[in-house]
Parts: structure tokens; C-alpha cells; sequence
């Protein structure tokens, strides 16, 4: 998963020593003669964005906003369409926002509304400009009317009464350039507003040359932080900086870029299809990301409570050995990632884990660990796979003991209703074993069978009526006269079970390479209940090529 920088790392990265932002430090933070720099955006998807790329506060951009709503700048939407805008870029970052509150939405009542609202909404500033409502955007020319100083120093000290903290901000716009008043009357009224409680002054220009923005700036007396937003004219930083500039807004060079992109690969796909364009999009891993879903995924674990208690299944993968018909298919990956029509074997089964409820999933790989790609499980690595069995493995999978533990053989493919039947059981430590593989195949295999107490009479069809039936014997030493039944490869244990097992193991010298199903003969030999639910089928064994074509046709 990408890193995400920090707040204020461009910054830091051009060589200046601060503090990293959050939400509530703007204030500090400007004022202390370095450039802090935003960005416009106009959802939580645009917001995080410029936090990933290492700005240092968002411009919630009016002109953004409601062209994400195919809207004039102009005042068409209301402020709750603002609000709610600023509101989820407010929650989808941690850096501060800026809302571009346009004149305040009417008068003084108006601006002290809007100020509760977008405060209470996470907002770290308003900005409010001193144009008459409804405004336009200040680079259409027409109907740039000025509201009188007066009217406009009433909003800024109501917006000022109306904040709750000493951290929230209310930045003034002076417009007095954009509508041609000039270089005098933009003064005039930046000291009236700084006077009225301003704490900064967003000077605003739409030449193409940054003159009048450089006179202003050097007849800025500093009383309060200046902000400017170069949209048509163009100042290096290191001299914005130099002129005392505060903050500079990069106001919808965002959505600028997103629109010429997306317009450029819609019109390819409309021409020639979607062949060709995947290096002109991201991912849907990155979509995904973004969106957060991984960390959902992740939280998911802990805190998405199923009937079951907690229930984390260990998925050993980590075995080379394979049968000599399947070996040219599993040269280059472990058997469970062998593709059953366009999905891998262990993608099957963890995607039937997480259908019964089971999300918190660890796959042990080992060889050709690089080539275990999948969703929705953890991956750890066995790196002694050469040396060691299942057994072995299945330890490394142990982190946290949870209230059911699942061991899933990586070259099975098991149905849903068994799975969901065998976590209804309640016992310590209970193996699915198959009484019909006496009718199966012949699979070239020593087949891992299980002799038990009270087996089933054969040729009699039963049901699952939780009667018990205890494990007397398991291994591959066991003939088919003498096993009840076949260990299919999956085992469910409690807490307890499954602390025995792990306590069990750590004591013992039965070394590295013992099997799981030798390793539960010594658990049997000692005296522990080991018990059986016994199934005939409801799970498919990938040992042979035979069964690989089988399991293909059955996933067709
Ligand atoms: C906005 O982003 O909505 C602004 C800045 O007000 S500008 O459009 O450049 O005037
Ligand atoms: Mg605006």
C-alpha cells in the first residue's frame, strides 16, 4: 500500500523546518514568513488527493464545486451544497480546509448561519468576497459589482462573532482589482476588513501579468497574512515568499487536469475501445485504496461481529511437492494459486471463507511466494518450506488465537454449506473426514484416513445429527479396510483446541517436518479429544491433473 506523505512534507522537502499541519494549526502556522501552500478540490476524493501529494490545506473551490455539479459559478448552488461539499472534504482529510463561502450567502444573518454550519462542519476558515450576491466568478467579465465597505465589514465581524473557536479563521477577498476599482481602493478596503477582525486578505487579480499583485503586496503594510490565488498571472514561490505572500491557493488545477484526462481517454475509448489505455488509468487497486476499502477490510477483522465469535482461518500454501501430472501447470506458483477458471483455488476459497463469515484469513506461502497474489487474506512467508511440513506452517500462521480457527488444506476446494456446518460445531478440535472415498477415484496418493469410535455402518445413507464420533487413529499409514473415513483437509478448533495445539507443538520434538495429520495422532496418542464430522463430499481435492480438469468443468 502506497505511504502517504505527511501534511506540510513539501515543505519540509524544500528544506524548511516545520511542524507538520493538522486541522487545527493553520493559524499558527501562517504568519511565520514561510509559503504555505493549497490546493482547490471539490469532494473528498479531489481533498485527499492534495493531502497525498503534500499540500498543506485544502481550498474548498466554489468554482469547483459547482462545476462538479455542471453549474456557473455563480451562485446557483445553495450553501448547503457548499456545506456538504466542504463538509466531506473536511472528514475525508486531516489537513485543514479552507470553504470559499463566496459573499456569505446573503447578508450579516446569512454569513453568521453559514459560519456555525461550515465551523460545526469541520472547516478550519471561511473565505468570503467583498461582491455583491450573487456573485460570478471573477474571471467572467460583467456584473462585478463591489458591495460598500461598510456592508461588507458588518459580514466580516459577524462572521467573526458567529465562530466558536480561537482557531477558526475568517479570511477576507478584496475584489477591488477584478472590478477595476484599482490599486487604492484595494488597500482601502483590505485595511477596513483587516480592521473589522479579518485574520488574512485574499488579494485577487485576473491579469495575466502579476503587476498589481506585486504593487499590493509591497504596499501591504503586514498587518494581517496575505493570500493570493495565481490563476492567469504567474509568480515564482521563492519570490511570493519574498513579497510576503502567506499563502498561495492553486485554485482548480486540479479538476483542470482531471477533466483534460478524462476527456482524453473517453474520447480513445469512444474511437478505438479500452484496448491501449490502461498506462492513461489507475488501478482499481489504487480506486480502492483510495476509497479506503483496505483499511475497511482491515477493521473489518476486528470489529464486524458474526454469531461465530471471532474466526480466523490458516491456510498452509507454502508446498512444492506436487503430483507428476500437475507438474509442468505449478513450475512457476504454489498449487493453490493453479487458475480454476480464471480465478486461483485459494481466490475460491477465500472468497467461500468470506461468505460464511470468515474475513480474517492468513495464507502460510513458501514456494513461490512472490507469485501468492490474492484478495482478502494476509500473506506470510515460510521461508523453511524446503525443510518443513504443514505442521511447521501452520504455526507461522498463528498470530492472535482467535474463538474458532480454521486449517484449510491449500489444494482443496470446499463448499459453502460445509464450511458454514462445520462452524456450527462445537468442539475443541474437530476434523471433516469424507466416509466415501472408497467410491472416489484412484488418486495416486497416500490418502490421509481417520479410524473412529462410533463409525457410520456402511451403505446407509445418514444425516448430520451431531452425534459424537472420536478420532482413534489418523495418517497415511491407515488401510482402507481399517479408515472410516478420509481427513479432507480441513479442521476447526476453539480457543482452547487451538491453544493446546499451538502449546502442544511448542513442547514437543516431533521436529520440523511432522504432517498436521501426524501431528494430531500425537494429540490422540496423549489422551485429547479429537473429534469427526463426517461428510460425503461437499469438497474437491486438486492432487492430479484429472482433478484439475474436473474442478475446471465444475467451475465452468
Ligand atoms: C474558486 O476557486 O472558486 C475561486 C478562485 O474563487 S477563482 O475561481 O480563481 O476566482
Ligand atoms: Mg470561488
Amino acid at each position: 500500500m502506497k505511504a502517504i506523505p505527511h501534511a506540510g512534507a513539501l515543505a519540509r522537502n524544500r528544506g524548511l523546518q516545520v511542524d507538520a499541519m493538522n486541522r487545527n494549526t493553520l493559524k499558527e502556522h501562517i504568519g511565520q514568513g514561510r509559503l504555505i501552500r493549497i490546493v482547490g478540490a471539490h469532494n473528498g476524493l479531489t481533498a485527499k488527493l492534495v493531502e497525498e501529494a503534500g499540500f498543506e490545506g485544502v481550498w474548498a473551490s466554489g468554482l469547483e464545486i459547482s462545476t462538479s455539479h455542471a453549474v456557473p459559478d455563480a451562485n446557483i448552488l445553495t450553501m448547503t451544497d457548499f456545506l456538504n461539499a466542504s463538509s466531506e472534504m473536511a472528514h475525508a482529510v486531516s489537513i485543514p480546509v479552507i470553504a470559499d463561502c463566496d459573499t456569505g450567502f446573503g447578508n450579516s444573518n446569512n454569513v453568521m448561519h453559514m459560519v456555525k454550519r461550515f465551523e460545526a462542519a469541520g472547516v478550519n476558515a471561511v473565505c468570503i468576497e467583498d461582491k455583491k450576491f450573487p456573485k460570478v466568478n471573477s474571471f467572467i467579465s460583467g456584473r462585478q459589482d463591489l458591495a460598500p465597505i461598510a456592508e461588507f465589514v458588518g459580514k466580516i465581524m459577524a462572521a467573526k462573532n458567529a465562530g466558536n473557536t480561537d482557531a477558526f479563521m475568517v479570511f477576507a477577498r478584496v475584489e477591488a482589482l477584478i472590478a477595476g476599482w484599482g490599486h487604492g481602493e484595494a488597500l482601502k478596503r483590505a485595511h477596513a476588513y483587516v480592521d473589522a477582525g479579518a485574520d488574512a486578505i485574499f488579494i485577487h487579480s485576473k491579469s495575466d501579468r502579476p503587476d498589481e499583485i506585486i504593487e499590493f503586496c509591497r504596499d501591504w503594510d503586514k498587518k494581517a497574512p496575505l493570500l493570493i490565488c495565481p490563476t492567469t498571472f504567474h509568480i515564482d514561490e521563492a519570490d511570493m515568499e519574498a513579497l510576503g505572500i502567506n499563502i498561495v491557493i492553486y485554485a482548480n488545477h486540479g479538476l483542470r487536469a482531471a477533466i483534460k484526462s478524462m476527456q482524453s481517454v473517453l474520447n480513445r475509448i469512444e474511437k478505438h475501445g479500452k484496448s491501449g489505455i490502461d498506462d492513461k488509468i489507475v488501478s482499481m487497486d489504487e480506486v480502492f485504496r483510495l476509497q479506503g476499502m483496505y483499511a475497511m477490510k482491515h477493521n473489518e477483522k476486528k470489529f464486524l461481529k458474526t454469531g461465530l465469535g471471532s474466526v480466523k482461518a490458516i491456510i498452509p500454501a507454502a508446498g512444492y511437492k506436487v503430483d507428476d501430472s500437475l507438474r509442468s501447470l505449478v513450475e512457476d506458483r504454489p498449487v493453490g494459486m493453479l487458475d480454476i477458471n480464471g480465478k486461483s483455488l485459494l481466490q475460491r476459497n477465500i472468497e467461500t471463507l468470506n461468505i460464511a463469515g470468515v474475513q480474517d484469513v492468513s495464507v502460510v506461502a513458501g514456494y513461490q511466494a512472490a507469485r501468492v497474489i490474492i484478495d482478502g487474506a494476509g500473506v506470510v512467508d515460510n521461508r523453511e518450506f524446503k525443510t518443513t511440513g504443514i505442521m511447521y506452517s501452520v504455526m507461522q500462521g498463528v498470530d492472535e488465537i482467535a474463538d474458532k480457527n480454521l486449517i484449510l488444506y491449500s489444494d482443496i476446494i470446499i463448499d459453502c454449506c460445509l464450511l458454514e456446518n462445520l462452524l456450527k460445531k462445537e468442539a475443541d478440535i474437530i476434523l471433516v473426514g469424507d466416509r466415501s472415498y472408497k467410491k472416489t477415484s484412484y488418486r495416486n496418493k497416500k490418502l490421509e484416513l481417520i479410524v473412529t469410535d462410533n463409525p457410520f455402518q456402511d451403505g446407509h445413507r445418514t444425516i448430520d445429527t451431531n452425534r459424537k464420533n472420536i478420532v482413534k487413529k489418523i495418517g497415511d499409514d491407515i488401510s482402507e479396510q481399517e479408515g472410516d473415513c478420509e481427513f479432507v483437509g480441513l479442521a476447526l478448533l476453539s480457543k482452547k483446541g487451538m491453544r493446546l495445539l499451538v502449546d502442544e507443538y511448542k513442547a514437543s520434538n516431533l521436529g520440523e517436518t511432522i504432517s498436521f495429520a501426524d501431528f494430531i495422532q500425537c494429540l490422540v496418542e496423549k489422551n485429547h479429544e479429537v473429534l469427526v464430522y463426517e461428510v460425503t463430499g461437499g469438497w474437491m481435492e486438486i492432487h492430479t491433473f484429472e482433478d484439475y480438469k474436473n474442478a475446471c468443468a465444475v467451475f465452468s
